[in-house]
């Protein structure tokens, strides 16, 4: 309406404007000038207004119709399918919050502490009885700059789910977070707590950051249940959650239990069903979901407690047992490898691991962790710490794993000592044991004797790789040494391209002489067996790769656009070198 009324004014303004120009058109007259340009200026601020005032009304039309137009992080994980109705100002606050913490902190304070989440259990679950002098539980919640509304719901949930008589308490484990509501404010609301229950709630800070294995101990030192149950602070726990784990602990004091987690998405903050899986890891000992054992399939029934390699990190255990083979390694630094480490002392040291179907856990899974921006370095350190205690003849799968050599690493691993007296004083079993009766589905790596980056003695910068993904065709490509050109030479003389596999049940990429042409490839090693192809080359240290069944070499030549390729050819001396030998070939 607006638009309408100044769109007449304007037109008027025009046609005044034509008209007295056109009667002073020869006037001279100051006064006369003055008034037209007078008219003209006015014309002019119509136009813009009209103009500022439509873009206005467009912006209007386009927030209550389509509110995706103003999306101000297109590109954050955070908004791909949550958040449409915020403001501008939310989403600025949303989306800092979930830099910070890798989960959705807005929509956490604002959904109730205590919310209802699906009962995800198997149905067989909910018939099953428990004794009921089960031992008592000490519940510890370990945390880094978690968020305050997320540790309450925590609280909550434990509170609410676990029978009153069960919980000796709920230990939170602050590993020196720099957030301030996590102290004032936290101590607060555990007073208020403690206040109906005296004691329920402790709160142990560390003086300085220890990482995850130190915060998990310092948990275990504060409690007093019978039962430690040592899990993060951002999880919520389903019902009847703690009676299976007591109950089973009761029958045999030596199992260590994980409960199943279920997925909470980190934008939606919605809790989706995860199955009971074993936990197991990989030679770079990154923990990863596994099969059970083939008995537990057998068995038909999803809801029994499954024997398990390892534990993912979150762990149920009797108390003295825990602290009897040595609670966590406290050598281990930030984030990762305890756990695993966990696995193989508790298999070897008399005990055993069991994933309990009946105990769900909802356990927020974060777009990014806060602990450290890289990972990987204190991954490997531990890596190789773990390897160092318990892997014995097998240790240097964890080097080839991750690509290190044998010897003068130069990474620090920390006095292991103490934990190798502890294994002696246990009289744990050896790792073979572990790798033929607990995880037979971890291939031994036995028949290889070089690993590494592979170079032709022509082209010293040049290193063999996978090629284009997918694809099957291997090429030569300036080093970096990651694990694209990550290769393996094997005592039956095949040769893997581009990683190796830590599992029995997988299978790597072979290098192969399709017979014809010049072009080399890559094929899966156990059908190129199956089928006979011809995977099998001759090959030592500084000299030529020589295909067994056709006497062509691996080779490289420079083609017509002046760069090197690798081919397929009658041999003619050119001699290769693999990074790192195992095994002097
Ligand atoms: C809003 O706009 C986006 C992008 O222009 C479009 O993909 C989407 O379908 C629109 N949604 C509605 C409800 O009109
Ligand atoms: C959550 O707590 C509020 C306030 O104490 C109560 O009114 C509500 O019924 C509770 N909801 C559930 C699901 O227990
Ligand atoms: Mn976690």
């Amino acid at each position: 309406m607006r638009i309408a009324a100044r769109v007449r004014v304007l037109v008027i303004g025009v046609i005044v404007y034509i008209l007295v120009y056109m009667s002073f058109i020869k006037s001279e007259d100051p006064e006369v000038l003055r008034r037209l340009k007078r008219i003209e200026d006015q014309v002019n601020k119509i136009a813009i207004e009209i103009k500022n005032q439509k873009v206005r009304e467009a912006v209007v039309e386009h927030k209550i119709t389509n509110k995706t137009e103003v999306k101000k992080y297109p590109k954050s994980l955070l908004f791909k399918s949550w958040g449409t109705e915020l403001t501008e100002e939310e989403q600025m606050e949303a989306e800092r919050q979930f830099q910070q913490f890798g989960y959705n902190v807005f929509l956490s304070n604002r959904l109730p502490l205590n919310r209802t989440i699906p009962d995800t259990r198997d149905i067989r679950c909910a018939t099953k009885s428990y004794p009921k002098d089960l031992p008592t539980i000490s519940v510890i919640l370990i945390y880094f700059n978690e968020a305050l509304s997320v540790i309450k719901r925590a609280i909550h949930s434990i509170t609410d789910k676990t029978p009153a008589h069960l919980l000796k308490e709920i230990i939170l484990v602050d590993d020196y977070s720099s957030f301030e509501d996590l102290q004032l404010a936290l101590d607060e609301y555990i007073d208020l707590f403690n206040k109906d229950n005296p004691g329920l709630i402790k709160k142990v800070r560390h003086k300085r950051h220890m990482g995850l294995a130190k915060a998990r101990v310092s948990g275990w030192e504060e409690a007093t249940g019978q039962v430690v149950a040592i899990l993060d602070a951002h999880i919520e726990v389903h019902k009847e959650w703690a009676e299976p784990l007591l109950a089973r602990i009761k029958a045999d004091r030596t199992v260590v239990l994980s409960p199943v987690f279920d997925k909470v998405l980190f934008d939606t903050l919605e809790v989706k069903k995860y199955n009971a899986r074993a936990h197991a890891f990989d030679w770079n000992l990154w923990c990863m979901y596994e099969s059970f054992r083939p008995e537990w399939y057998k068995n038909k029934d999803p809801s029994e407690p499954g024997k398990s390699p390892s534990v993912m990190g979150i762990l149920v255990a009797e108390r003295q047992f825990l602290g009897e083979i040595g609670v966590l390694d406290e050598g281990m630094t930030i984030y990762g490898g305890e756990n695993v480490e966990l696995g193989i002392r508790v298999w070897l040291c008399g005990g055993s691991i069991e994933v309990v179907p009946c105990s769900k856990i909802a356990h927020i899974e974060r777009a990014h962790k806060p602990y450290s921006p890289d990972l990987r370095k204190p991954m490997i350190r531990n890596a190789l710490r773990v390897a160092e205690i318990w892997l014995d003849e097998y240790k240097s799968n964890v080097n080839i794993a991750w690509n290190l050599p044998l010897k003068n690493h130069g990474l620090d691993i920390g006095d292991v000592s103490e934990r190798k007296q502890l294994r002696n004083k246990l009289k744990c079993k050896p790792f073979k044991w572990y790798l033929e009766n607990v995880y037979p589905l971890l291939d031994t790596w036995k028949d290889i004797i070089g690993y590494g980056a592979l170079n032709n003695d022509l082209k010293e910068k040049f290193c063999v790789d996978q090629g284009p993904v997918p694809g099957s065709v291997p090429i030569l490509y300036g080093c970096h040494y990651y694990k694209p050109q990550h290769c393996y030479y094997n005592r039956n003389g095949e040769i893997y391209i581009g990683g190796i596999k830590s599992h029995t049940y997988n299978s790597n990429r072979c290098l192969m002489d399709p017979g014809s042409g010049k072009t080399p490839a890559l094929h899966d090693c156990k059908n190129a067996k199956v089928k006979g192809l011809s995977i099998y080359w001759d090959f030592s240290q500084g000299n030529a790769i020589k295909n067994r069944n056709t006497n062509r070499c691996l080779e490289i030549s420079q083609g017509e656009d002046s760069y090197y390729h690798l081919i397929l050819q009658t041999c003619t001396g050119q001699k290769w070198t693999i990074q790192h030998v195992i095994k002097d070939f």
